[in-house]
């Protein structure tokens, strides 16, 4: 089991000098992101490179209720002081936020250009130390996962596939009630029983050990799962998992200058009293034209419903119909019959 250390160090004036910060998982737009706790990890360190690995902005609850707290936007703030410092920002999509990743290399160079931080679906880092570390959010094993096809062929068949074609997949989706719902491994993992939840990683484990195995790498970096870790893989290879912000476990994996991985973790901060800003509240407190441009970005791909507006009745798939679930053509994949998982497994996380 990893140590995690506890940072309980009053906040610092003196900001930390790092080589990079590794943080996944803020999920803006879900009620429970632990703002306060982010913003001190994100004042405490100054790093060269700062890697957001995905779900920072939580698309599929902004994209039914704006939600966004005024810490969201200091946030930012934040991340371009780091960028304005000479850091390098690198934001790598994930499966809460996939509207950034659909965006064409046009829009990624422009949205670059605008606010310093660079779109990648998964890129390599080199440590210090020379060691080089894939760095991606991680529900790209999900399709693997919930198959069952663990297998070497099946990784490469995946792998070919989405390279060839140029695209992603889409989001995995399984049946559950007669409906199509969006699978999220995080959920699974907390509902499920431990044995559930441990074979579940293993097979991620296993999975990711065989990706940098194949891409000649020493390591990689992802998000998704909302567990933490840093150690090494049963093929020696090292295996990191940023955490997530959202209290409890409020984690980020840091490298020091000398090229040392570790896990560091803050205390909760969360606070309930704030009720969260309007969209231009939110765009019009920032103190960078970059924060300004990106929350307006993230407005535009999620709008939310409109305050006041009274809300759209969507129609409902037709209960018990077969075939009209399966509208967009995804091919429904039963889980519960082929792993130990349950029917709460399309939950959103
Ligand atoms: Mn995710």
């Amino acid at each position: 089991m990893t140590e995690i250390r506890l940072n309980e160090s009053p906040p610092v004036t003196v900001p930390i000098i790092i080589r990079t910060l590794f943080l996944s998982d803020f999920h803006f737009g879900y009620k429970g992101v632990d703002g306060a706790a982010l913003l001190e990890c994100l004042q405490t360190y100054q790093p060269q490179y700062i890697y957001l690995a995905g779900d920072i902005i939580d698309g599929w609850k902004l994209s039914k209720r704006w939600h966004w707290r005024a810490e969201y936007t200091r946030i930012f703030d934040a991340i371009i002081d780091h960028k304005k410092r000479g850091a390098k920002i690198i934001y790598l999509p994930g499966n809460h936020d996939e509207r950034v990743r659909k965006a064409t290399a046009f829009r990624r160079a422009r949205f670059g250009f605008l606010s310093g931080i660079r779109i990648r679906n998964q890129c390599v880092h080199k440590t210090a130390d020379g060691k080089r570390i894939i760095v991606m959010h991680g529900d790209q094993f999900d399709n693997v996962l919930i198959s069952g096809s663990v297998s070497k062929f099946g990784d490469w068949l995946h792998e070919r596939f989405s390279e060839w074609l140029g695209v992603t997949q889409p989001p995995p989706r399984i049946l559950i009630d007669g409906r199509m719902r969006k699978f999220s491994l995080a959920k699974a993992l907390m509902k499920r029983s431990s044995k559930a939840a441990l074979s579940l990683m293993n097979n991620l484990e296993g999975a990711v050990g065989r990706l940098i195995t194949r891409k000649g790498a020493d390591g990689l970096i992802c998000g998704h799962t909302h567990v933490p870790a840093l150690h090494a893989l049963k093929n020696g290879k090292i295996f990191g998992n940023c955490g997530m912000w959202m209290g409890h476990t409020n984690t980020a994996i840091i490298e020091q200058t000398d090229g040392r991985l570790e896990l560091v973790r803050w205390r909760d901060m969360r606070s309930f009293g704030d009720d969260g800003i309007c969209a231009s509240s939110a765009v019009h407190i920032a103190r960078h034209i970059e924060t300004a441009r990106t929350i307006r970005k993230i407005r535009q791909l999620w709008p939310g419903r409109v305050a006041g507006q009274v809300q759209t009745i969507l129609p409902k798939p037709l209960q018990g119909q077969k075939g009209i679930i399966d509208q967009k053509g995804w091919d429904p994949v039963h889980v519960a019959a082929m792993t130990p998982l349950g029917d709460e497994l399309g939950a959103q996380a």
